[in-house]
């Protein structure tokens, strides 16, 4: 099966993209040294005209996979394709290294896809930290995704490394089945100096809590000879930890499903014949934190070679950022039919944002501090009456499969009755 991937790209833009060279993110950020990151405003150069909230939006860019795992009456076969979404959710993060607008206290995105079937609402949930909740529910009613981010960042010197904590889960109705994972670790390499640079790295368990089954997917750090760049792999195993299929790929472009023993025939034949470890070159001596030089992303090797005798083609072809940090979403900005329809408080109507993307970066700036402004003082005034912010469309509390502290849909968006929500624009 081959599974291809087509976006709606939009073709024009209200303006140009401007030259990020002039602005050096050192020159400024070395005069935060030992701040606290999330307490740092940056210069509007540094950004792109999203909220954050529309970025982690990108996590449904393949939602076929999850029609598609829908219509799977085979619990191992079903997971293929909740790994393959996994990988997929991240891979538009690839070559992104524009700053998301933080979104507001309150602020919400909705997206509705009626041709993907869906619609997803998330709100910012939370200032410090900064939490966006998020829940998808499938128009058929097949699936519903839903979770929170808080993106913990750290300040390496060279490279800005963000954990996303929070739990992502999925739930098929129809197979009564839920599955839960934590994404990878994000690393935006040299914000001190050379070219900026995205990395996800780490361990990520995709659990079925019906049928206890797991897939363990190793999203590897590129490695000293860059050799991993982007490579992810990993297996499916059944509650008695029996091996099903080794999954294997690049979260940057595809993945592949294979038996174990057919992978593991194939790795030793390579191994065999010397590999080809030596003609890579090496990339830099010195690990992240150390040394002056800038880490330069490694060249990108070849393409995901296909192991002979894989059957399962779990692909798809990453929708072409062509016109800078414009994504897809972006055509959904802003329609006339919208205005009145979508809740006040929709970052669509965000002004800052707005007038970034038409260019007017003086306003944007601008804006941007009063909105800040406006913010603070809603606290302060808060704080005065004593009042406690309570999200509106979401709650605290536990995930119901692992137990661990998350923010439950309260339901309600899409009746449109949006007429307590906060003035934050
Ligand atoms: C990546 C996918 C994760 C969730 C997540 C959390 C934090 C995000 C990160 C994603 C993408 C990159 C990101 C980061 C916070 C800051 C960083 C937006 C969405 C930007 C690129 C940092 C810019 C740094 C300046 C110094 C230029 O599941």
């Amino acid at each position: 099966v081959c599974l291809q991937y087509s976006s709606s790209l939009q073709t024009t833009l209200p303006a140009p993209m401007f030259s990020r060279n002039d602005f050096s993110v050192w020159g400024f950020l070395k005069k935060c040294i030992g701040m606290e990151l999330s307490k740092i405003t940056m210069p509007i150069v540094f950004n792109e005209p999203l909220s954050f909230l529309q970025r982690i939006t990108e996590y449904m860019e393949h939602t076929y996979l999850i029609h598609k795992a829908c219509t799977l009456s085979d619990s191992i076969e079903r997971m293929q394709l909740v790994a393959a979404f996994a990988i997929s959710a991240v891979a538009s993060q690839w070559d992104r290294t524009g700053k998301p607008f933080n979104p507001l206290l309150g602020e919400t995105f909705e997206l509705t896809r009626d041709e993907e079937g869906y619609r997803m609402i998330s709100e910012q949930v939370s200032h410090h930290p900064p939490i966006s909740a998020f829940y998808t529910e499938s128009l058929n009613q097949d699936f519903s995704f839903h979770g929170s981010i808080y993106p913990k960042l750290k300040f390496w010197g060279k490279s800005v490394e963000a954990e996303p904590k929070g739990t992502m889960t999925l739930e098929l109705s129809k197979h009564r089945e839920a599955y839960t994972w934590t994404n990878p670790m994000c690393c935006v390499h040299n914000v001190i100096l050379g070219k900026l640079w995205i990395e996800q790295y780490g361990t990520v368990e995709i659990v079925n809590h019906s049928t206890g089954d797991k897939c363990v997917l190793n999203f590897k750090p590129c490695g000293m000879f860059g050799k991993e760049l982007h490579r992810v792999e990993g297996h499916i195993q059944d509650k008695s930890k029996k091996k099903h299929q080794v999954i294997y790929g690049k979260w940057t472009e595809c993945v592949y499903s294979i038996e174990p023993k057919v992978y593991e025939v194939n790795k030793k034949a390579e191994k065999k014949s010397g590999g080809d470890s030596k003609k890579h070159k090496q990339v830099q001596s010195e690990q992240s934190t150390g040394g002056d030089d800038a880490d330069e992303m490694p060249d990108v090797q070849e393409t995901v070679t296909m192991i002979p005798g894989t059957p399962n083609d779990l692909s798809w072809v990453t929708a072409c950022h062509a016109y800078s940090h414009f994504n897809f979403f972006f055509l959904d900005s802003l329609e006339p039919g919208m205005i009145g329809v979508i809740a006040p408080t929709d970052c669509r109507l965000r002004p800052d944002i707005r007038a970034m993307e038409n260019g007017d970066i003086d306003t944007a700036s601008q804006e941007k501090e009063r909105l800040e402004e406006k913010q603070r003082a809603a606290r302060r005034e808060r704080a005065k009456d004593e009042e406690e912010w309570s999200a509106r469309w979401f709650q605290q509390g536990n995930n119901r499969y692992t137990g661990a502290a998350d923010w439950i849909y309260k339901g309600g968006y899409f009746d449109r009755r949006y007429s307590d929500l906060p003035d934050i624009y």
